[in-house]
């Protein structure tokens, strides 16, 4: 009898040939590559691979993503003077910066800014219509749309980042740069520039819901698990017709904590606390520097910040200083 005592699935189930999927409707693309099975996969998912649905919205998507990587890619070698090996040793601090800030949301040269708005404009269009796709895909199929819209959470706060936030304040320049430690540089000073972004009670729940989701994954994933000598990873029959599984599972966290989900709602929770953590994030960069100058007074002035005053008697605060940014 197979056990499951180990990370890794232990049995892979497949039928003697690959599966292509449910007949298309009219008008749909057809699938694209021939199927095949891989051991490998088979260790973490589906052992299947293959064949994938592409359509035009798909392709597009994959053109688009393609138009900003390798300007993004093409900027950055030209940072280092077309040099092959500089390139690869300073990848990781290389960027495409958007415009100086004295152009506004005027169309800036092509070597000050210009690249990165064309960049961002092929990233944006290639994120939409992935996300159109999903959702195409989703309704094709019968099925609810939750996947679509929880992207579009996400996509939520990528767009106040680097389009409605720069909108509003006026200029491309505020916007997020291209780069792996240059976005982490942005991030940080983002934070100081706005007077500590911990302040900001919308970042604040943004973590809440970042470290609840990890901590509800981890929690569904390990009462499945252990109760799939049950039948307990058949969750949706055990949703409408609750068997030994689901019921010992219940038990367990009500007898461990006094309450429990349920098999059904238990990824409602996962679903609306994944989707919360952008959603609220998104809110909290869109008050920053629009409604909120500087978190830290804000926090002082709601009262739960302390004044410097108190703490170091006869220190002004650097931030309610005259010329401090505000
Ligand atoms: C595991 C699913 C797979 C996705 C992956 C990311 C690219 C970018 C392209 C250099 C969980 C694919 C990456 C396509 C490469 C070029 C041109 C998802 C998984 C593997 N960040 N961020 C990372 C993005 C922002 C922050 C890593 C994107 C904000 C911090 C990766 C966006 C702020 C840290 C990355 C975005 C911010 C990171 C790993 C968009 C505030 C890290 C991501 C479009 C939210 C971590 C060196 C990951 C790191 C990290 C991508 C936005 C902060 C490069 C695409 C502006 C503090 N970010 N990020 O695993 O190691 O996600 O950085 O908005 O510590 Mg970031
Ligand atoms: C970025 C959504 C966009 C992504 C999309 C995906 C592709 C990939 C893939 C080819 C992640 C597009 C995908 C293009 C193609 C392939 C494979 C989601 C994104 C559409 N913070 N902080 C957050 C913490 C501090 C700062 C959120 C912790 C400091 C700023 C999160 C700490 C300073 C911003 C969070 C901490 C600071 C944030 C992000 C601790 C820095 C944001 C949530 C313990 C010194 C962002 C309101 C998320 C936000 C954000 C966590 C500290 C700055 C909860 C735990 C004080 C500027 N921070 N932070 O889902 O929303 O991101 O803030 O210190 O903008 Mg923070």
């Amino acid at each position: 009898m197979a056990e499951y005592q180990n990370i890794f699935t232990r049995v892979i189930v497949h039928g003697p040939a690959p599966y292509p999927g449910v007949p298309l409707p009219k008008g749909d693309s057809p699938r694209t590559g021939a199927a095949s099975f891989q051991r490998v996969l088979g260790k973490i998912g589906d052992a299947q691979l293959g064949p994938i649905y592409l359509g035009w919205l798909g392709s597009l998507s994959i053109v688009c993503f393609t138009v900003a990587f390798v300007t993004i890619g093409l900027n950055m070698w030209a940072s280092v003077g077309w040099d092959p090996v500089q390139f690869v040793r300073q990848l990781f601090w290389l960027g495409l910066e958007p415009p100086p800030a004295h152009y506004g949301l005027r169309l800036p040269p092509m070597h000050d800014g210009g690249w990165w708005l064309f960049a961002g404009f092929f990233l944006t269009a290639s994120i939409l219509l992935w996300w159109v796709r999903t959702y195409r895909r989703a309704r094709q199929l019968g099925l609810g749309t939750h996947v679509a819209w929880a992207f579009a959470a996400a996509i939520w706060l990528y767009l106040v980042l680097g389009f409605i936030r720069p909108l509003v304040m006026g200029s491309w320049s505020e916007a997020v740069p291209f780069g792996i430690f240059p976005h982490l540089d942005w991030t940080a000073a983002f934070s100081i520039r706005y007077g500590n972004l911990f302040y900001n009670p919308f970042h604040a729940l943004s973590i809440v819901f970042l470290y609840g989701s990890t901590l509800l994954f981890a929690m569904h994933g390990a009462t499945i698990l252990a109760v799939s000598r049950y039948g307990g990873e058949r969750e949706i029959e055990q949703t409408l017709d609750r068997g030994t599984a689901a019921e010992r599972a219940a038990l367990f966290w009500r007898w461990t904590m006094g309450f429990n989900a349920t098999m059904e709602s238990i990824h409602r929770w996962a679903w609306w606390f994944a989707v919360l953590c952008p959603l609220t994030g998104g809110i909290g960069i869109l008050l920053t520097g629009t409604v909120v100058d500087n978190w830290y007074l804000w926090a002082v002035k709601h009262g739960f910040a302390p004044m410097y005053d108190p703490i170091v008697p006869g220190m002004a605060d650097p931030a309610a200083a005259a010329g401090a940014m505000r």
